[in-house]
């Protein structure tokens, strides 16, 4: 058999090689994508796919694990560097099994917890109905202010006073402004309850200074790696509580998981000393500069940017009051010009989540690929054209020529 992919498996092939065209031709707003570096790919494409190794570095189940042994111990080494603290957990397939571990190793099944509503910007695994979190414990949400969309602290403080949770989760997939995570603290002491923040979206704002860290203020901080931090498709977890981290480890494994997807971790490493570097610091200022420039320019054509505009790497906009279409005629109408957006509920949103009122937009990936705020601001501008020509399919189609023209000049590296 050959060892080309080209030549013994066609189909996958032209899938992969259709995949790439759409992601060097495309702008990527999605605010939870990145494109990682060659050098994260290589590992995750590496030989540690083939090796099993459930356990931990030096207590595994398997033989011959010196090697992933030593890649993950470096992973966990990096992790600790990055958002300095003492235990991490590298071996979560995602964020939402990060999550679960989490929430496991603090409370009991049918325990209250409170985490933002999924509406107001919370993720699934922070207490939606539908999810393990909302199933397995009894959860409540707390909004934003339906005047300004910012998290209101005193709203939530009472909110905790009466429910008396025994864990609150704060983070967030779709919230624009920075999150007060000392607040957070003094909230979860008042009412006596365990705090968990979940920085998958931040995680790169916090490493490098852009955003307050929830290190000192949370018993437990959860991650993906493949956001911000620009690394593979993944879980963390991080504590600085030694007990605490016992606990993690069991729920993660044998709790929850099987064998740990060592080649995974190995990228998740590159990634770590990818993120450690002066250069990654410089990558971040320019995604929050860029987020604030399109956000911007989005305000100066009428656009209603929720909460007036972002401090992070996303905004969202109030599309069917902007423009009297919905997140998902706009998420349509965006990918028919080769821009990739997702549409949002909104908080209070009147549409259903799977039509809903929002799009969101995130600046992390296209800044990989070396757009500056010229080039944000020229997107911003293809958006609001498609929109004012939804119907006129000749313009729609000049304007995909112009994206993919555009990207011609951002070319990925692989
Ligand atoms: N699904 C992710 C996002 O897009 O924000 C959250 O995990």
């Amino acid at each position: 058999m050959s060892n080309n992919l080209r030549e013994s498996d066609q189909q996958v092939f032209e899938i992969l090689s259709a995949e790439r065209k759409r992601q060097q031709e495309s702008t990527e707003l999605i605010a939870s994508e990145n494109f990682v570096s060659p050098m994260v790919l290589q590992a995750q494409g590496s030989i540690l796919t083939n090796k099993y190794a459930e356990g931990y570095p030096h207590h595994r189940y398997y033989g011959g694990c010196e090697n992933v042994d030593d890649v993950e111990n470096l992973a966990k080494e990096r992790l600790k560097q990055l958002f300095n603290v003492k235990y991490v957990n590298v071996q979560p397939y995602s964020g939402s099994i990060a999550n679960c571990a989490a929430i496991r190793s603090l409370i009991n099944h049918g325990d209250k917890l409170l985490g933002m509503s999924i509406n107001a910007g919370g993720h699934l695994t922070h207490g939606y109905s539908l999810s393990f979190s909302g199933k397995d414990y009894e959860a409540y949400g707390y909004d934003v202010n339906p005047k300004t969309y910012r998290l209101d602290y005193e709203e939530v403080r009472q909110l905790a006073l009466k429910i008396k949770p025994k864990l609150i989760i704060c983070g967030a997939s779709a919230y624009s402004r920075e999150i007060d995570f000392k607040k957070f603290k003094e909230i979860a002491d008042e009412v006596d309850s365990y705090l968990i923040a979940d920085i998958a979206h931040i995680a790169g704002l916090v490493a490098t200074g852009y955003h307050n860290s929830p290190i000192e203020y949370c018993d437990i901080i959860t991650s993906t790696t493949h956001k911000t931090l620009r690394g593979p498709r993944g879980g963390i977890i991080m504590t600085n509580d030694e007990e605490l981290a016992k606990k993690i480890d069991k729920n993660v494994f044998p709790g929850l998981q099987g064998g740990p997807l060592e080649h995974v971790i190995a990228a998740k490493a590159v990634a770590f000393k990818e993120d450690l570097s002066p250069e990654f610091k410089t990558y971040i200022g320019q995604v929050v500069k860029n987020a604030k420039a399109m956000a911007d320019e989005f305000i100066s054509m009428n656009y209603e940017v929720l909460t007036g505009g972002t401090d992070n790497h996303l905004f969202l906009i109030d599309i069917l009051r902007s423009k009297g279409i919905t997140g998902m005629e706009a998420q349509k109408l965006l990918e028919s010009i080769n821009i990739t957006a997702n549409r949002n509920s909104i908080p209070f949103d009147t549409q259903k989540p799977y039509i809903s009122s929002g799009i969101r937009i995130g600046t992390p990936a296209m800044t990989t690929r070396g757009y500056k705020e010229k080039e944000f601001i020229t997107i911003a501008h293809y958006i609001d054209d498609a929109i004012n020509h939804k119907d006129d399919l000749k313009y729609l189609s000049s304007l995909k020529e112009q994206v993919i023209e555009l990207n011609k000049h951002f070319p990925l590296p692989y």
